[in-house]
């Protein structure tokens, strides 16, 4: 059997924080609870899950940029660099990838600064509004963009 694909599931700024951070919005799991959940779903799904963190936005388009040669999909948590950051985007461009854009809030019902994304537009789907569920959903997406499950 082939091996199995490799995922770099990218979290940015702030995320480091979950558990204490606005928890009516992000919820009460910590990024370590995340990690472990993805784990465990990338493991049932037959994916390897590389669960990454930075507050950095240049270590966040490195870490992308070495995905290329890597890694075989990207699920993609910017957090507010989604909003702002033409750097990523490129980056994702630079990738060529399958790539999913998450978030735990549903950005849209948020403050309208929130609801443009500079990475939307070279993904393949976005998912947002489920929570900590979302990354395991984004998993499962990612397991049919890399053909895992077929
Ligand atoms: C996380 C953040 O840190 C915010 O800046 C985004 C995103 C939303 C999330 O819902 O996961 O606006």
């Amino acid at each position: 059997m082939a091996e199995k694909p490799d995922i770099l599931v990218l979290n940015g700024p702030n995320l480091n924080m979950l558990g204490v951070r606005e928890p009516t919005i992000y919820g009460r799991d910590t990024l370590a609870d995340i990690e472990a959940m993805c784990q465990e779903r990338g493991e049932a799904i037959g994916l390897g899950v590389d669960f990454r963190q930075s507050n950095f936005e240049g270590e966040l388009v490195t870490i992308i940029q070495q995905a290329r040669d890597s890694h075989d999909g990207i699920i993609l948590n910017a957090g507010a660099y989604t909003h702002t950051s033409v750097a990523l985007r490129d980056a994702l461009s630079v990738a060529e990838l399958p790539a999913i854009e998450l978030h735990l809030s549903n950005t849209h019902r948020r403050e309208e600064f929130r609801h443009h994304s500079y990475l939307s537009g070279v993904v393949d789907g976005i998912i947002a509004g489920f929570g900590a569920r979302g990354y395991v959903l984004a998993l499962e997406a990612m397991a049919g963009l890399v053909g895992a499950d077929e």
